[in-house]
Order: C-alpha cells, then sequence, then structure tokens
C-alpha cells in the first residue's frame, strides 16, 4: 500500500518568518511514524512548510502518487491547515484514508472530529503505523483501544475526552526514517564559533530525540498535560547509535528536558567521548540544571555542546512564581554566567505576558543589554489547549485561538492597545538581534550568509512590528 505523510505548511506570516530566516528543522515525527511503516509498504513525506506553493504542491503529489492513506502532523498552530488539506485530499481521492497524529490531535482530539479526517492518533505514533496498515489491508475498522480514534466511534467523545494514552517503552519506538526528506533544506542559524569566524551561519541540521516528557509542571507549558508527568529516556548506548549514524555535523536535540537524568546525561557524553564522536550540539536545559550541575555542561561543552536554550521566563520573582518555573531570578543569573564561563553560548528564551506595561517591557531591555552577548528570543505567553491554563482562559480570548497560537500573537487580552504592545515587542527583538554574539563579538562570516542574515533578521522584526494588522483579517 501506499502511504503519503505530510507536514503542513503554516499561514501565520511571523512563524513562517521565522522559519525561513533561523532554522527549519526536519519532519522527525513523520520519520519516526514513517519508520514503523512496514517494509513491503510504500511510504513518502511531503513537508509542505518548505514550500512556497504548498497547496498545490500537496495537490500533485496526491495525483501523481496516488496514496491509499494520507496521514498530516501538527501543532495547534497548523490544526485549521490539517482540516482544510484533508477535505482537499478526499476531494481528490475520496477514497483514501486520512488521519491526524501529532501534538494537537493528542491533546485535543475533539477538534479534529472533522468529515474529512477518518483518523485522530493520539501520542506516540511510531508504534501504530504497521497495525493501522494491517488494518487497513485486513479491511478491520481502523480505530482501536484508546490511541487510534475515530469519530465514527460509538466511544469517540468518551475516549477523546479521557487523558492522553500512555507512551511505549521507548526502545519500541522506531529510528526516524531520514532518508525520506530532502536533508539540504534544513538548517539552524549557528552563532557560536571557537574562532573569529565561521565558515557557514546556516549549517545542515538534524534533529534528534533522546528523552521524552518532563518532570516540571510549568503553568503554560503542555508537556505534562501530554504526558501525565513522565520522563522516558533512551539509554545512552541508543542514543550514541543514533548520533553516530547522522551524516549532519551539527544536531538539534528537540527533547523536552533532555539534562535531566544527570547520570545518563554524563555516560552519553562519555560514551561520545571513547567513540571520538565529535559533532556540535544545541540542547534545551533548565537554569537549576546548569546551576547545579555545571561540571556536566563543561563536559558536554568537551564533546561539542556549543548552544543550550534555556527558558529563562522572565525577570520578576513574582512572574516565575506565576509561571511554576521552581528556579528564581537568582538562579537564572548564576546559569547565564556559568554558560559564559564555559563559552557555551547561552539562548534565552523570555516569556512576554499579555499583562505587559511598557515599564515591563523596559525591564526586559535592560535585562538584554546585561546578557549581551547571547542569542534571545521572546514569546507571549498563550495558553495551550489540553491545559488547564486554557481551560481557565477560554471565555477571555480575543480571536479564534487556533488560527491564532503561534505564541506570537496574543490570544488573550493584552493591557496595552495591540499596536503598542507589539511596537514594543518588535523593538525587543530588535534589540535582541544587536545582542547577538556574531555581532557584538565580530565574527566574520561569508558575505552571502551575512546578507541572508541582515535581510531575514529584518523581515522577522517587520513582520513582528506588524503583527497587530493579522487580527483584521477575516
Ligand atoms: C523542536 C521544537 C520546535 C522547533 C521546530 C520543530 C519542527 N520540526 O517543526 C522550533 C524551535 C522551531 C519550534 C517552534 C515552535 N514551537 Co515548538 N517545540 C519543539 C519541541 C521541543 C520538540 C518537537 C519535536 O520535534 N518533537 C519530537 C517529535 C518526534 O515528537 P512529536 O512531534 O510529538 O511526534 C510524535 C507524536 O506526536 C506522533 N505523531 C506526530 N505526528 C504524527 C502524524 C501521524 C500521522 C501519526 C500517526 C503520529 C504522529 O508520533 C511522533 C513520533 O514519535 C516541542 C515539545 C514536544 N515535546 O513536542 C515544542 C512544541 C511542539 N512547540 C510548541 C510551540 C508552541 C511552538 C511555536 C508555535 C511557538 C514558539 N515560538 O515556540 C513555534 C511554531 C513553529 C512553527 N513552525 O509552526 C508547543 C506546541 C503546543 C501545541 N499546543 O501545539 C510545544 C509542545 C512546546 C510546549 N512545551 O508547549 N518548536
Ligand atoms: S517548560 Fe520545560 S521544564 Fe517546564 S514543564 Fe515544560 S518542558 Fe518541563
Amino acid at each position: 500500500m501506499k502511504i503519503l505523510l505530510v507536514k503542513p505548511y503554516t499561514e501565520l506570516r511571523v512563524a513562517r518568518r521565522l522559519q525561513e530566516s533561523f532554522l527549519h528543522l526536519e519532519p522527525l515525527e513523520l520519520e519516526i511514524v514513517a519508520g514503523g511503516v512496514p517494509e513491503d509498504d510504500d511510504v513518502r513525506i511531503l513537508d509542505l512548510s518548505l514550500e512556497k506553493k504548498p497547496k498545490e504542491i500537496f495537490e500533485s503529489a496526491l495525483r501523481s502518487f496516488l496514496p491509499d492513506m494520507i496521514g498530516f502532523s501538527g501543532y495547534s498552530t497548523t490544526a485549521h491547515i490539517v482540516k482544510l488539506l484533508a477535505e482537499n485530499a478526499k476531494k481528490i481521492l475520496p477514497r483514501a484514508v486520512t488521519l491526524v497524529g501529532g501534538i494537537h490531535a493528542t491533546i485535543a482530539p475533539e477538534d479534529y472530529a472533522h468529515s474529512s479526517l477518518d483518523v485522530i492518533v493520539r501520542g506516540e505514533g511510531g508504534g501504530v503505523m504497521g497495525e493501522l496498515a494491517r488494518r487497513y489491508k485486513s479491511g478491520e475498522p481502523l480505530w482501536f483501544g484508546g490511541q487510534v480514534l475515530s469519530r465514527r466511534d460509538p466511544c469517540f467523545l468518551t475516549k477523546a475526552r479521557s487523558a492522553p494514552p500512555e507512551y511505549p517503552p521507548v526502545n519500541s519506538i522506531p529510528l526516524p526514517r531520514r532518508d525520506l526528506v530532502d536533508r539540504k533544506r534544513y538548517f539552524c542559524v549557528w552563532t557560536h564559533s571557537e574562532t573569529r569566524s565561521l565558515p557557514t551561519l546556516f549549517p545542515r541540521v538534524a534533529s534528534m530525540r533522546t528523552s521524552l516528557g518532563c518532570v516540571f509542571t510549568c503553568s503554560f507549558c503542555v508537556i505534562h498535560h501530554l504526558m501525565g508527568g513522565k520522563y522516558l529516556q533512551r539509554s545512552p548506548e541508543d542514543v550514541v547509535r543514533e548520533i553516530s549514524g547522522i551524516q549532519e555535523e551539527h544536531i538539534y536535540f528537540v527533547d523536552d528536558e533532555m539534562f535531566l537524568n544527570i547520570p545518563r546525561v554524563t555516560r552519553i557524553a562519555g560514551l561520545l567521548k571513547e567513540q571520538g564522536i565529535r559533532k556540535r550540539y544545541i540542547s534545551w536545559a533548565r537554569s537549576d540544571t546548569i546551576v547545579k550541575h555545571p561540571e556536566v555542561f563543561e563536559l558536554w561543552k568537551s564533546v561539542g555542546l556549543d548552544v543550550v536554550y534555556v527558558g529563562l521566563e522572565s525577570v520578576d520573582e513574582s512572574r516565575l512564581a506565576e509561571y511554576s518555573k521552581r528556579t528564581s531570578v537568582e538562579i537564572n543569573r548564576r546559569a547565564v554566567q556559568i554558560l559564559k564561563s564555559l563559552n557555551i553560548m547561552l539562548h534565552a528564551a523570555y516569556i512576554v505576558h499579555p499583562d505587559f506595561t511598557a515599564g515591563d517591557f523596559r525591564r526586559l531591555e535592560e535585562e538584554i543589554r546585561a546578557i549581551t552577548p547571547a542569542e534571545i528570543t521572546f514569546t507571549v505567553l498563550s495558553p495551550s489547549p489540553g491545559t488547564r491554563f486554557w481551560q481557565d482562559n477560554k471565555q477571555r480570548f480575543i480571536c479564534d485561538p487556533y488560527r491564532y497560537y503561534d505564541c506570537m500573537h496574543t490570544i488573550l487580552p493584552a493591557f496595552l492597545p495591540l499596536r503598542r504592545f507589539y511596537r514594543h515587542f518588535g523593538r525587543l527583538t530588535s534589540l535582541a538581534l544587536r545582542a547577538n554574539p556574531l555581532r557584538v563579538n565580530r565574527i566574520r562570516v561569508p558575505f552571502t550568509d551575512f546578507v541572508r542574515a541582515v535581510a531575514g533578521g529584518t523581515r522577522y522584526i517587520f513582520s513582528l512590528y506588524t503583527i497587530y494588522k493579522d487580527y483584521r483579517k477575516p
């Protein structure tokens, strides 16, 4: 049988600019799903997020490949696009089975009870494709258990309203089929350099997952709702085996929190050293982990950890408490210092609260100056579907929350008028780009990369300043 796995495109300009200018990661989720497809079936991946004319490319792929099954992925940001694509698919290939999986399907399956979607897969998708293919061939109903749902199932609503299913043991999850995508199209801006120059600012990057879930319960985050607080970890040997097989030199770890189990990450670094594997890495880590275990980051630096993304979130103690972050302003400051002393690039992620006053924006601006040089990014506090935060704020949304959910468009009422709010927000990001280590440390990069970075940055900032106009669109 023929299976087409589709990553949807995004309509929101800011999200598109982010992908064009700074990073575009491979569709690891679909590669893992494809890894579970039996060998005698023909599986392909279509990443529409890369395309300038995604609708046309999708239609032509359907007509030429004629898949029996079309599987969509997606975050909440693209849920409405998945429905549009599925509708289109049913018009062109009425007999093809359409299914959807991913974060949004897992936490908000009811939202996908749509006439063009036959099956909704919750949770880990790597293990289910074999069973779905078997059922398709034998003509059995495609839905089963609490994981694979269909609105035709009389128990659909009960199942959809129950907690997401348990994730399977990590060693049963197939390896990603990295061969199914055009690898040269995925990159991440890489600003760390050991010398005064960089051969490229936009290296090809592979994504990799060494663990799933997180034991913390930050109020803005969906992960603990998604995985019921579980933290599933691949063994160090398994992780290093996968790293050694990756062709790219640069790797982005997409774990929610990779460094929670110190003996595990220590062993991974040890194995990388023993086996002489030399690559460059980006990972997320909590500030308290960095403060408690600077030695682990020193070790990881020695095996190639270049950049650490840290959710510093706020410069206010009361906000950190409101977010249940379980860190403090002091811990954040110490983490920043430790990373600097280890020559690991800090990527600081802050949350802009819709309640921000001009004074709050100014305080963040001061913080940018204090932590320069660093990569610094901002998102707007946005409740994710599937969280208590979402339930509590349901009545307050100022727009269709699914359509605007990109953590850049506020979906909650802002204290400042939107135009002013985004003037401040754009200014913050513009200051942050100036705090970038390449600029501050005068690192030489190829001229074409320099031009690309400046043009991309300018377009991105412009799209932020003008976000408020998006709300007027029908
Ligand atoms: C890496 C990452 C990114 C990368 C991009 C990754 C990419 N390839 O597009 C970057 C940094 C650019 C990014 C940006 C954003 N991100 Co992000 N990101 C992540 C992170 C940390 C890991 C995602 C990942 O690769 N996971 C690994 C894959 C293998 O797991 P998976 O997607 O869950 O897929 C499995 C199952 O869901 C299922 N499955 C998935 N698809 C399908 C399809 C089928 C057919 C089937 C059967 C099964 C199936 O099987 C898969 C295999 O294991 C997650 C956290 C998380 N745990 O997901 C946040 C997360 C997905 N991001 C989130 C958000 C909000 C964003 C942004 C909107 C906001 C922002 N500025 O951060 C932007 C939007 C970007 C965009 N282009 O639209 C939220 C999404 C919440 C939601 N309700 O959707 C998450 C969950 C973070 C969080 N803590 O809340 N992100
Ligand atoms: S924000 Fe990070 S630390 Fe907090 S719950 Fe989410 S994944 Fe865990």
